[in-house]
């Protein structure tokens, strides 16, 4: 093993004098803004599966900075938040010193894999400094009515005792411990991103994302199309009310024989007579345990009891029975559905079920039929005069245009998701920068009143009431009102974690910029974000969230982007050698530190990339790191063989010329082609064939002693220094040069040296010349074995025969055994 840690020793202070990872300033060339997703840092530190996030883009930079680009690549700490103040409470410490220490040892292991990140950008969220601008967009969404407050019943995580926003609820647990989340009514803060619905959507067209994730948002912000028709009932105690329900299929409202609520419906108490009052309130408790997942169910039965009530169809007056059931969401359309047996699954094993009637009104062929299931494919009106015989699709059109027109409904566009909920009963965030006053109301804390600090106290612990810790805090909570100077108080909820990374992007240009969140020029220059990497897992979180800051900036004319990342790759999953995700609870957690302590961070880095597909899912093999740190070895040991060529030595031997030539431009092509695309794996690759296929040629004298063959090793440091830029420094000088390898330009391909160019290869059998081959040099392998393999004579020598093995010397010969 090579001498890597004296490597690493002597280079790293050099390329700090030399200010190596400073963003370019020059505005005259082009921009790269290379951007990792805000980490939180965790109490476990790095784990080499973080690295293949880390280290690929890391490489990407590099490369573009080679290539004349002015580089932006900084780093930051997404420190507010669930996760932070979650292990601070675990090691009962105070989250502001988790958070700095956490970030310490986070900036050591980006150090130590040689992460080019430029140090003098590095934001933290938890900085006053920083979040006051978190607050300043709060108010700014505020002041365009983006920002209210409601009251709700929302999701509740009991153990980390706050509620939570519907995108941090997966499959019923709280997205940071995993407990089964419950409901919890609550006064809160919303941000109204569905008034974005559709720009958040049509604008995923413009964007170069995995199709997954487009997708997920897609699903998640759950666009329908529809109709809203009114209903009319009167309640228990003789008064008139409007149940609006949202459909797709009105054209089958002739077919409605009952209609149902969701359990919570604010109708529900209402409409429920004296009789059926114990069922119904029975099964309201009974459905408020069970999570949304499991009463969406389709394997669940469907359930549900009747109000005693009846709702009138507008359409034909026909009076049909109200029930409740848990498969209606409130959340979703308007909590209410008109159910129509005879063309919706559940709608049909529901009146099975409680025995209710089932009418046809859609029919294949316009006959009536005896229904063994729902018929849910559109087709012919039937029973419903006096739409008999349109089509479903001319219903749609037809009954829609014929309630709007009455006045008892139309054409209604409904969303999934809801608003994104920001209030957290906890400490550790941003506080809300809003006062409440007696006699003036909710009142927005002045900009120039902001930051409001939070207020350093020992006891952060949640308190469980459904407000913050800070609600102790007298003097934080009492203030005057910035309107009327009379006592007021404080809001002491704070701000999600997720509102310190909407906008975080912004502020890496100038991250000192004091009088505005961020520097106007400088974001006009830098932004959008070139090259966006980060894990799936924030598909409907912060991606989701970020674009809709994004655009709100935009309407403000902050900004003349509205999506803030062009491009976004995710990086593939990494799994510990014994096929399993890395935990500390497992025990199989591989850090970059031992890696870096065995075999360098060079070595690391080039397995990481090594490894597999970037984007897919990878498995840790120690013999993988082996095998990489075995071609550093080769790298070096030929590089050190090198000796300064003789004034214009050249190779006189055309062929043999031509043929390294086409080695260095082939290889260049594909390994910068392959970076490009975020194809390291096989980028590595390349190099690995090209230093076979030195090593080949390497005991030519006429070769080793040429200009070619200075170039030739040259190229392969210059590609390498990317990946390897330790060792790639090193032997850059062995070579005799004094400036730093990271400052070259990146090599420029010849696309006339790779051009086909055909030589003369012998084929033999058994060691035996049996015929000869015109092939192009740049043919691989396997092709070269095929042609051969091909050819008249040797067919019909090897005809009939097993052929055992058969071996290629580039340039030279295949080698048939049989
Ligand atoms: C009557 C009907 C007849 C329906 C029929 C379907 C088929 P998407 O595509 O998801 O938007 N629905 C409406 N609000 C609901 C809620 N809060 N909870 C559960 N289900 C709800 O689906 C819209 C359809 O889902 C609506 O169209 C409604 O059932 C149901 F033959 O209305 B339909
Ligand atoms: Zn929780």
């Amino acid at each position: 093993m090579y001498p890597f840690k004296e490597i690493e020793k002597k280079w790293r202070p050099v390329w700090q004098k030399m200010n190596l990872y400073a963003t370019g300033e020059a505005k005259d060339k082009p921009k790269f803004y290379c951007l990792d997703f805000f980490p939180y840092p965790s109490g476990n530190g790095l784990s080499v599966g973080h690295c293949r996030n880390y280290i690929p883009s890391d490489v990407v930079t590099r490369l573009k900075r080679m290539q004349g680009y002015n580089v932006l690549h900084p780093m930051g700490w997404d420190g507010f938040g669930l996760p932070a103040e979650n292990y601070a409470l675990k090691m009962k410490m105070h989250p502001a010193k988790t958070t700095a220490q956490n970030a310490a040892n986070y900036k050591r292991q980006f150090n130590l894999i040689g992460a080019s990140y430029d140090w003098t950008k590095e934001i933290n969220s938890t900085d006053p400094d920083y979040y006051r601008w978190t607050q300043w967009f709060f108010l700014l969404l505020f002041k365009r009515g983006l920002a209210y407050q409601a009251m709700g019943s929302q999701w509740w995580c009991p153990s980390c005792k706050t509620i939570l926003a519907n995108e941090q609820v997966e499959a019923g647990k709280c997205w940071r411990c995993n407990s089964d989340v419950t409901r919890k009514v609550l006064r809160q803060w919303y941000f109204k991103i569905t008034d974005y619905a559709d720009r958040l959507i049509n604008d995923l067209d413009k964007v170069d994302w995995p199709e997954s994730i487009k997708m997920m948002q897609r699903n998640w912000i759950g666009r329908s199309e529809g109709t809203e028709i009114i209903f009319m009932t009167v309640d228990t105690d003789g008064n008139k009310h409007n149940i609006p329900v949202f459909t797709t299929r009105v054209d089958t409202i002739y077919g409605a024989t009952f209609m149902t609520l969701a359990p919570e419906h604010p109708l529900v108490e209402k409409l429920t007579t004296s009789e059926q009052k114990d069922k119904v309130e029975k099964y309201i408790e009974e459905s408020r345990r069970e999570s949304e997942i499991e009463r969406l169910s389709t394997e669940k039965e469907k359930t549900g009891v009747f109000t005693g009530s009846y709702a009138e169809n507008p359409f034909n007056g026909d009076k049909v029975p109200i029930w409740i059931g848990d498969y209606v969401l409130l959340s979703y359309g308007t909590g209410a559905v008109m159910a129509v047996p005879a063309h919706d699954k559940r709608d049909f094993a529901f009146a099975k079920k409680y025995n209710i009637p089932i009418k046809e009104v859609i029919s294949p062929d316009g006959k009536e039929h005896v229904l063994e299931d729902a018929y849910v494919e559109y087709g012919i009106m039937i029973n419903s005069d006096p739409f008999n015989g349109l089509s479903s699709e001319e219903g749609i059109e037809k009954l829609s245009e014929f309630a709007e027109e009455r006045g008892f409904g139309g054409k209604k566009i409904s969303y999934r998701f809801r608003d994104w909920l920001i209030s957290r009963q906890r400490y550790w965030g941003a506080p809300i920068p809003i006062v409440q006053c007696k006699k003036c109301g909710i009142v927005p804390v002045p900009k120039n009143k902001t930051p409001v600090l939070l207020p350093e106290i020992e006891d952060f612990q949640p308190t469980g009431t459904g407000r913050s810790p800070l609600a102790k805090v007298d003097d934080f909570v009492n203030t005057e009102c910035p309107k009327c100077g009379g006592p007021a108080q404080r809001e002491t909820d704070t701000m999600d974690g997720f509102a310190c990374s909407s906008w975080y992007f912004l502020r890496f240009p100038n991250p000192n910029s004091s009088r505005a969140p961020f520097d106007s020029k400088m974001i006009k220059y830098w932004l959008p974000v070139d090259l966006y990497i980060g894990g799936a897992e924030h598909a409907v979180m912060h991606l989701l969230y970020a674009r809709f800051w994004t655009k709100v900036m935009y309407d403000e004319g902050l900004i003349e982007f509205d999506e803030p990342f062009k491009v976004l790759k995710n990086q593939g999953m990494m799994l510990s050698y014994d096929n399993q995700k890395m935990s500390k609870s497992k025990g199989n957690v591989i850090t970059p530190d031992s890696v870096a302590e065995e075999f360098g961070t060079d070595a690391l880095r080039a397995y990481i990339l090594f490894m597999g597909p970037f984007d897919q899912e990878v498995k840790w093999e120690q013999k993988g790191i082996k095998g990489v740190s075995r071609f550093l070895n080769r790298v070096r040991d030929i590089v050190l063989e090198f000796k300064p060529y003789d004034k214009n030595a050249r190779i006189k031997d055309k062929k043999k010329h031509r043929a390294l030539n086409m080695w260095i431009h082939k290889t260049i092509k594909r390994f910068t082609a392959d970076i490009e695309r975020l194809q390291f794996n096989t980028a590595v690759a390349a190099l690995m064939e090209y230093i076979n296929y030195l090593y080949e040629i390497k005991k030519d004298k006429e070769v080793t002693s040429s200009e070619l063959w200075t170039e030739a090793l040259e190229t392969l440091l210059r590609l390498l220094s990317p990946v390897t830029p330790f060792l790639s420094e090193e032997l850059w000088h062995v070579m005799g040069h004094q400036h730093s390898i990271h400052k070259q330009k990146w090599p420029e391909y010849n696309e006339d040296a790779i051009k086909v160019d055909e030589i003369e290869i012998a084929v033999q059998i058994n060691g035996k010349i049996r015929s000869r081959l015109q092939i192009s040099t740049n043919l691989d392998e396997e092709e070269i074995k095929k042609l051969a393999l091909a050819d008249k004579h040797i067919k019909e020598v090897t005809a009939n025969k097993t052929i055992r093995k058969i071996f290629v010397v580039p340039g030279k010969l295949v080698n048939i055994v049989i």
